[in-house]
């Protein structure tokens, strides 16, 4: 029998290319979750990733490493060539990292290909440098686990990797028999996002995918082998929704032991309407590039004006741009039919190829901005004319000058002046930058084929700005979160979202959102509540229903939030605030805990003592309660955690499809158990 471990404080590492790299959404996921995971492991919890040196400079603050088997597990690597970096990563928790220099070992490449084919059967032809990138790190991250275990004679080791770019490293693991629990974590599948950004009916075909023929013709199936190859040697495997699960489940072929939610570091403020206050001064900033853009156009009343925008990266089938677009014109339609006084600027922020900003952005901010600062200059002196002329009264024999007297034919001409400037025969154009390629640019067809050009008579105004938002851009300098403030709803109708941050990011600021049902975190909250509009959370039908029945849905979500009156939305926002408990890593962070203590079960089944009970029941980590109500009647017994609609559990393998909440393609589930958010219904 191996001698027991020590499974109460086990040693945990968690595998990313996204570690203090910024890339996509995993970066969010590891570093929001990563003061809920050093509360609990401290210098225990160790973040490996590749080393990029840009970012890494920035990031990581450089320290000697003091844990002993972790140094002689460096030393040993340094002596053989590689090269690495061990520091703290800046960010809320200041976690250690471990970034390997992948350059230094770059020369191993072919000889670790080879052995990837011997040893798992895994293909990596020539000329697909991310594959190499994954194959060069997977073999770093095995030998690095390999020669710590060695050198870790007590402490069990949990090796969490996220996505099939660090997934190499685990069936190596299983074939090398090391003494580590492994877990893998997929935030999307590989086939999944390809077939879905095709025009495939891609939820009601699931089971029946060739999987090993589609990702041939899509030429992946290297890529497709090592994701499958991940999912099937890890101990425990895991996603981030129910939805993904199924998917998992079916292009995959290993059934997820459980779903993992992606959390928030959700920031409260002391005063309760402080995101309020905020929403209205980041509103105002909109504001200021909205009179710029729309210049000579610029008819509306800003205080009726609603903002709405969609954001992320430019996947524009799989993150519902087209139904947007689409469902704009139908709002735009219905807002002129019933005179609405309501004016909506839809903004698309989504980075795209592009040579800068146009001349007409620029110029547009650079005139509004001349008049306002001459209408400053004048104001000034109007001012300065006035107090002279009452503090001289007695002077002139008049209290009162006349008009002319302080606004003078030199104001009067400066002022024309920089009104004609803002005279124009174009429209106000619908992107900000110069497109790369224009003329096939699927959101500018998109618009174009529904023909919204911003005319006068629109009353829903588009603007495509195809880079992300940055305070220090000249146009719309704003940083994402504050634009997220400032603005009134977000639109997210994904058709291949495994989990959806940005309607996540809108709830936790306050700020409503639609998503769809086939989002992760769409399903995730339909579950979670009834009536879930009144509480900002809109959630479109793009699975029961046709798409021109959804595109009207969506519509009609857009149409109804222009009726709300100021103080309705205003209450509405208090509400979507109030929901950011639920999605806060403090709470969602229990799954990560429940995945740990599957895997070390697992593993070292034969090291715990009978009357162990998981670390997430008796530890200092307390399970928030936000909800005022008794957990749902529907077999889900004791306290509310994110894993009542996620089961990690053994049993889970033997359960059907219909275990996956909030999505099933059969008959809806049973939607009595859901909770009801009487807490909230106050306002
Ligand atoms: C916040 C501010 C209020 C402001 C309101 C505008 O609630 O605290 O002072 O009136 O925003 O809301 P609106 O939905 O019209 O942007
Ligand atoms: C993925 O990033 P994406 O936008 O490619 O991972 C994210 C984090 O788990 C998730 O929120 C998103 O839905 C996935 O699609």
């Amino acid at each position: 029998m191996p001698p027991k471990k020590n499974v109460k404080t086990p040693v945990l590492f968690e595998i990313s290319t996204e570690v203090a790299n910024r890339v996509g959404g995993i970066y969010s996921v590891i570093k929001s979750k990563a003061p809920v995971t050093v509360k609990e492991y401290g210098d225990r919890y160790v973040l490996l990733g590749p080393l990029n040196h840009k970012s890494a400079e920035i990031e990581v603050e450089e320290i000697e490493p003091f844990d002993p088997p972790l140094v002689k597990t460096l030393q040993s690597m340094r002596d053989r060539g590689v090269k690495y970096l061990f520091g703290r990563w800046l960010i809320e928790g200041a976690p250690l990292v471990l970034l390997f220099d992948q350059g230094s070992m770059y020369h191993s490449l072919d000889d670790w290909k080879a052995n990837l084919w011997a040893t798992c059967g895994i293909p990596t032809p020539a000329g697909d440098g991310e594959t190499n990138d994954a194959v060069v790190f997977g073999f770093l991250i095995a030998w690095f686990l390999g020669e710590f275990a060695h050198h870790e004679q007590d402490r069990a080791i949990i090796a969490q990797f996220h996505e099939w770019l660090a997934g190499i490293a685990i069936p190596l693991c299983a074939k090398r028999n090391l003494d580590i629990t492994t877990i893998f974590t997929t935030h999307a599948t590989l086939l999944g996002r390809y077939l879905c950004a095709g025009s495939v009916d891609f939820y009601n075909n699931l089971q029946h995918f060739d999987v090993d023929y589609e990702a041939g013709r899509r030429g992946i199936y290297h890529r497709y082998c090592i994701e499958r190859a991940a999912a099937h040697s890890a101990d425990v495997f895991t996603t981030v929704s129910h939805i993904t699960a199924y998917e998992s489940e079916h292009l995959l072929k290993r059934k997820p032991d459980g779903v993992v939610p992606n959390g928030l570091n959700v920031v409260k403020f002391s005063a309760v309407h402080e995101f309020q206050n905020l929403h209205a001064i980041q509103k105002q900033k909109i504001h200021e590039f909205v009179r710029g853009h729309f210049y000579g156009h610029y008819d509306f009343n800003l205080d009726n004006t609603l903002y709405f925008f969609t954001a992320g990266r430019y996947e524009y089938r799989n993150k519902g741009v087209d139904l947007f677009i689409e469902s704009l014109a139908r709002l735009n339609h219905r807002l002129k039919t019933t005179d609405s006084k309501m004016t909506v600027v839809a903004f698309i922020i989504m980075p795209a190829a592009n040579h800068s900003y146009t001349m007409e952005t620029l110029r547009g901010q650079a005139v509004t901005r001349a008049l306002e600062n001459t209408v400053k200059e004048i104001q000034d002196s109007m001012g300065r004319r006035l107090f002279e002329h009452c503090a001289r009264y007695t002077q002139h024999g008049r209290e009162v000058p006349e008009l002319s007297e302080i606004l003078t034919d030199t104001d009067m001409v400066a002022i024309k002046r920089r009104i004609y400037a803002l005279k124009r025969n174009t429209l106000p154009p619908i992107v900000t930058h110069n497109m790369a390629d224009d003329a096939n640019d699927p959101i500018l067809n998109q618009i174009r084929r529904v023909q919204m050009f911003n005319h006068h008579s629109d009353r829903v105004k588009i603007v495509f700005h195809p880079e992300f938002l940055n305070s220090n851009n000249p146009i719309l300098s704003m940083d994402y979160d504050d634009f997220v403030r400032g603005c009134h709803l977000g639109v997210f109708p994904s058709y291949y979202e495994p989990w959806g941050y940005t309607p996540a990011e809108c709830t936790v600021m306050g700020v409503p959102s639609i998503t769809t049902n086939l989002s992760g975190f769409g399903c995730y909250m339909e579950d979670l509540m009834e009536n879930s509009p009144d509480y900002g959370i809109y959630i479109v039908d793009r699975r029961g229903k046709g798409v021109d029945d959804s595109i009207n849905q969506l519509s009609e979500y857009m149409y109804d939030f222009t009726l709300k009156s100021r103080r309705a939305r205003i209450n509405q926002r208090n509400r979507t605030e109030r929901l950011s408990d639920v999605l806060d890593w403090r709470r969602m962070g229990l799954e990560y805990m429940k995945a740990r203590h599957l895997a070390l079960r697992r593993k070292y089944g034969d090291s715990f003592d009978p009357d162990d009970v998981p670390p997430y029941e008796e530890g200092d980590i307390k399970i928030s309660r936000p909800l005022s109500v008794p957990g749902s009647p529907k077999d889900r017994t004791g306290a509310i955690t994110p894993g009542d609609f996620a089961t990690l559990q053994e049993q889970n393998q033997a359960l059907n499809t219909e275990d996956y909440m909030g999505f099933s393609l059969g008959e809806l589930n049973e939607r009595n158990d859901k909770l009801k958010l009487a807490l909230f219904d106050g306002e």
